[in-house]
């Protein structure tokens, strides 16, 4: 068998906004658009994956927290309708997604002999996330590939974020090694933002983009450097200073998502794709990809 790969990876923020602001069928709330930088961005991310060759999309998502252990979807489909818990007005999806279950099973076995806790999703009545929804329909909104979800496992609240840093880049290069095993050619994804204070008063109409903007400047000046060293290819920094970034932003990188993706992807050196950044209730969002293939990888903004 053929050694099996991540062929990308992506930084791929999930408000559901996003969706709400698309209209696409799956969504019940219509909306007049909103939020261009982000969605042309994401337009162009979602052009480049059609190019590229892969079975799966690996998700790691902050929005399904569990505190025993990380937990992998383990069911070959999953339906139901996603109401997002603050902002139902925007986001009542129709989701039915495939899942690529002997990935997840060999993910969660090399977990477990690495030393992480781990256990498979086998409830089919389990409710997927909407940070998962929100990302992959971004990403792929023709939903044609299987998809694996990781849990967020909260070992930053339960210990600290340093401890967080530390098992998300065990569980990264567990699950390396798992898709090599595996043959498959994979792409990975990161669901969150970066910096992460929400404003606290919601426009009368949430795609009035005159509301829309980041609350507080230290927040813009971390996402602007983190950005930054993304582009210069410093991926190992970005991880070791990430427990400063997340104590003084309130980030979503919280959840692990960053670090496992980085450390499954041997802390690329290599300059990342920059797709979009924009402010989404005062949250910073970019998105980003880095692409191992030299020929492919490209200059975007
Ligand atoms: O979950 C989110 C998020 N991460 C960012 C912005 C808005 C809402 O939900
Ligand atoms: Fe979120």
């Amino acid at each position: 068998m053929t050694k099996g790969e991540i062929v990308l990876g992506c930084l791929a923020p999930h408000p559901p906004h996003l969706v709400y602001a698309e209209n696409p069928d799956e969504n019940e709330p219509i909306s007049e658009g909103g939020w261009e930088a982000l969605r042309w961005g994401y337009g162009r991310l979602a052009r480049k994956l059609k190019k590229i060759d892969y079975d799966a999309l690996v998700i790691l998502t902050p929005h399904w927290q569990t505190y025993i252990g990380t937990h992998f979807l383990g069911c070959d489909s999953f339906k139901s309708l996603s109401v997002d818990p603050i902002f139902p007005n925007l986001f009542r999806y129709h989701y039915d997604l495939k899942v690529d279950v002997e990935l997840s099973e060999k993910m969660c076995e090399l977990a477990k002999e690495s030393g992480i806790i781990t256990k498979m999703m086998r409830n089919p009545d389990f409710r997927v996330d909407y940070g998962t929804i929100t990302s992959c329909h971004l990403l792929n909104p023709d939903w044609d590939k299987p998809i694996v979800t990781i849990s967020s496992n909260r070992n930053r609240h339960y210990y600290s974020v340093e401890v967080m840093n530390e098992q998300a880049q065990a569980l990264g290069r567990a699950c390396r090694k798992a898709i090599e095993e595996s043959g498959k050619r994979v792409v990975l994804i990161a669901s969150h933002s970066l910096s992460h204070r929400h404003f606290t008063t919601e426009a009368p109409l949430p795609e009035d983009m005159s509301r829309e903007h980041i609350y507080n400047h230290s927040q813009y000046v971390w996402d602007m450097k983190v950005i930054e060293m993304m582009r210069e290819g410093k991926m190992r920094e970005v991880i070791d200073i990430l427990p400063e970034m997340i104590e003084q932003t309130m980030a979503e990188a919280e959840g692990g998502g960053l670090t496992w993706m980085m450390a499954a992807m041997g802390m690329p050196d290599y300059p990342a794709e920059i797709y979009g950044y924009q402010s989404v209730i005062g949250t910073g969002n970019a998105i980003a990809a880095w692409d191992p293939n030299a020929e492919t990888r490209e200059i975007v903004m």
